[in-house]
């Protein structure tokens, strides 16, 4: 049987490193502080790690240590950003709760691949 045969553990949709900063939390701006982060989006939640490479091998992986914080997709809104930054390949991600967090990389089918997997996971949440 596969190993979510009760059908109750949330699929991983994608995960890997992007520069992230948080603009605001509870709708207060915050300054900005970009750093590497590896993102993991499971189920209706997307996940922050620490950057892998600043600590030892392991201890990002989901189940070895906490999300540095957890974002919960339901309602959220998705928007390119690149007038909000000096880098190129932004976007804005807001949750219902007024939290706003930019996520960025060089790579533009990295940033393509994230934004099309993110908006499919709110898409889906509105549709139910
Ligand atoms: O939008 P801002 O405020 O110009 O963003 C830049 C600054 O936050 C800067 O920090 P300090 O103001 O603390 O020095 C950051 O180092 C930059 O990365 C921010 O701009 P970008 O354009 O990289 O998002």
């Amino acid at each position: 049987s596969s190993p979510d045969s009760d059908g109750m553990t949330p699929e991983l949709e994608k995960a890997g490193l992007l520069n992230k900063t948080k603009i605001a939390e509870g709708g207060r701006k915050l300054r900005k502080n970009w750093n590497p982060s590896w993102v993991v989006l499971v189920g209706n939640s997307l996940m922050f790690f620490k950057d892998p490479k600043t600590q030892n091998s392991d201890s990002w992986k989901p189940g070895n240590s906490c999300p540095e914080s957890s974002v919960d997709l339901r309602g959220a809104q998705l928007q390119w950003a690149n007038e909000l930054s000096s880098k190129k390949n932004v976007f804005k991600l807001r949750t219902v709760t007024g939290n706003e967090f930019l996520l960025q990389s060089d790579t533009d089918s990295v940033i393509r691949e994230w934004y099309s997997t993110i908006l499919k996971v709110i898409d889906r949440l509105d549709k139910e």
